[in-house]
């Protein structure tokens, strides 16, 4: 049984967001607040239903998801893209394939020394953000 995922998480590193941002097509203007944000992770589980919301004084995005189960995300207020999107264990990673107009996209969180990591990926551009527990 992975370690679970589940509190509110600070954001501690982010490496390459640039070139991520550059991949989905967001402006300049907005990448260089994007830039300047930290983000807050807040993950809920209730049942099989997870609920993930990633908070910031710039925007705020929010979508739930059953495990194995394939569901229509649109990612409001990022790159107003629509996916086709299934997130799985791999292991302890919890992986998320968004299939949709961007080729090799998805993202992956796991626990490490108590950290949650995320790795997001689109199309060649890998971007990696850290985060602290809150306490
Ligand atoms: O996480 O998708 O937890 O979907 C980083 C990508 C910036 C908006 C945030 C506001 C941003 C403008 C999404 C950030 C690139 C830039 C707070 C991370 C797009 C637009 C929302 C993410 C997954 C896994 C959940």
């Amino acid at each position: 049984m992975p370690v679970s995922l589940c509190g509110s998480w600070d954001m501690v590193s982010n490496v390459n967001l640039e070139g991520y941002m550059i991949a989905l097509g967001i402006s300049l203007y907005t990448r260089k607040i994007a830039l300047k944000i930290k983000h807050r992770k807040v993950i809920e589980q209730v049942g099989d239903q997870y609920v993930v919301k990633t908070l910031s004084t710039f925007r705020n995005y929010t979508f739930s998801f059953r495990v194995n189960e394939e569901f229509q995300e649109f990612t409001k207020g990022l790159d107003e893209r629509h996916c086709k999107s299934l997130v799985a264990w791999e292991g302890n990673k919890l992986v998320c394939v968004q299939k949709g107009e961007k080729k090799n996209r998805g993202w992956a969180h796991w626990i490490e020394d108590d950290k949650l990591h995320l790795e997001l990926h689109c199309e060649d551009q890998v971007c990696k953000q850290v985060f602290k527990r809150v306490v």
